[in-house]
C-alpha cells in the first residue's frame, strides 16, 4: 500500500528566506520519512514535471532567481519554456493526483481576496476538481476568509476542520467562521472513502490549527498586515508576485516570527497528513 505524501515548492521557492527555505524542506521530508511516509516534493525542473526532487533540485529551486510560481494555468508554460518552476497547491494537487498520490500536505491555500483588489486563487477551483486529501493551516490570514470559506462552499469542496470547529487562518488557530469538526483521523478517511465511493469530484481540504505555541495574536497579524499591504501599495506589485512580497514584508516586520510560525504549522501539517496515510493504508487493506 503507497503512503506517498506530496509536498508543495511554491512555499520553498517564494514563501520563506533563504537558506531557511532549503532547510525547512528537508526537514519536511525528513519528518515524513520518521513516519514511515515516502515525501514526493513536487516541482518543475528545466521544463520536466518533478514528483519527488534531488536534494540538489531542491537547492537550485530554493536558490535561484528565475524560478516561475506556477499555478495549474501555467504548467504548460513552464514545460514549454523549459524552465525551473516551484507549483502553487493547485498544480501540485493536480500533478500528485496524475500520480496515484491521495494525500498533500501545505501550509496555506490561495483563496478569496478583499473585493478592492479582487482575485480569487486557482487554488480553490482546483481543489473542487481534483480527489486528495489535503492539509493544511487555512488560507493565508492576509484573504477575506469569510468570502473564501463561502468559495469553498459554492464550489462544492469537503471542508472540515481539525478538532476545531471553526476556520483556522494560518498565523491564528481560529477565526469566527463555523466549519464542521472531525476528531481523528480516520474520521478524516471514512469522509474520503465515502466522497470515492459517491465519486464525487474535488479534495477533502483538512484544516489543521496552528500548533498553540507558536499562534500569533489576531490584534498583532492585523496591525502588520496593514503595513504589509501599505507596503504592497506602495509597491505597485499585482499578481502571482503578490503573496511572496507580502510574506516577506510581514517576516520583516515581525522580526522573523511570522517565518518561525510558518515553519512550524507546515512541520504541523506534515506529521497530520503523515497520520492520516498511515490511517488510509491500514482501512485500505482487505480485511
Ligand atoms: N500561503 C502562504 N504561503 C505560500 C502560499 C500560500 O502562506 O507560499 C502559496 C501556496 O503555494 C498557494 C499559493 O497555493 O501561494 C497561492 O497563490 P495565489 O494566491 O497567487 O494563487
Ligand atoms: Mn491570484
Amino acid at each position: 500500500m503507497t503512503k506517498t505524501v506530496a509536498l508543495e515548492s511554491t512555499v520553498i521557492a517564494h514563501g520563506l528566506p533563504r537558506p531557511l527555505n532549503v532547510q525547512v524542506a528537508q526537514q519536511l521530508e525528513i519528518l515524513a520519512r520518521a513516519k514511515g511516509c515516502e515525501p514526493k516534493t513536487i516541482a518543475i525542473v528545466e521544463g520536466h514535471v518533478k514528483v519527488g526532487i534531488t536534494l540538489e533540485e531542491l537547492v537550485q529551486l530554493g536558490m535561484r532567481d528565475d524560478v516561475m510560481k506556477v499555478g495549474v494555468a501555467e504548467i504548460p508554460v513552464a514545460l514549454a519554456k523549459r524552465a525551473w518552476a516551484a507549483t502553487t497547491v493547485s498544480a501540485t494537487v493536480r500533478i500528485a493526483s496524475m500520480c496515484g498520490v491521495e494525500i498533500f500536505a501545505t501550509g496555506g491555500i490561495g483563496g478569496v481576496h478583499s473585493i478592492e483588489e479582487w482575485d480569487v486563487s486557482q487554488d480553490l477551483l482546483e481543489l473542487s476538481r481534483t480527489r486528495m486529501i489535503v492539509v493544511c493551516a487555512g488560507p493565508k490570514s492576509l484573504l477575506d476568509l469569510k468570502a473564501t470559506a463561502e468559495m469553498l462552499e459554492t464550489l462544492q469542496v469537503t471542508v472540515v476542520g481539525y478538532r476545531t470547529d471553526r476556520l483556522p487562518a494560518f498565523y491564528v488557530r481560529e477565526v469566527g467562521v463555523p466549519v464542521l469538526r472531525v476528531d481523528d483521523v480516520s474520521e478524516i478517511v471514512a469522509i474520503y472513502s465515502a466522497k470515492c465511493k459517491l465519486d464525487l469530484p474535488g479534495s477533502v481540504l483538512v484544516l489543521n490549527p496552528i500548533p498553540n505555541e507558536y499562534e500569533i495574536p489576531a490584534e498583532q497579524l492585523l496591525e502588520w498586515d496593514k503595513i504589509a499591504k501599505e507596503e504592497l501599495r506602495k509597491a505597485n506589485i499585482e499578481g502571482k508576485a503578490v503573496t511572496p512580497f507580502l510574506l516577506a514584508k510581514l517576516a520583516e516586520i515581525s522580526n522573523g516570527k511570522t517565518v518561525r510560525s510558518n515553519i512550524e504549522l507546515l512541520k504541523n501539517n506534515v506529521s497530520l497528513a503523515c497520520d492520516i496515510a498511515n490511517e488510509l493504508a491500514r482501512y485500505n487493506v482487505p480485511s
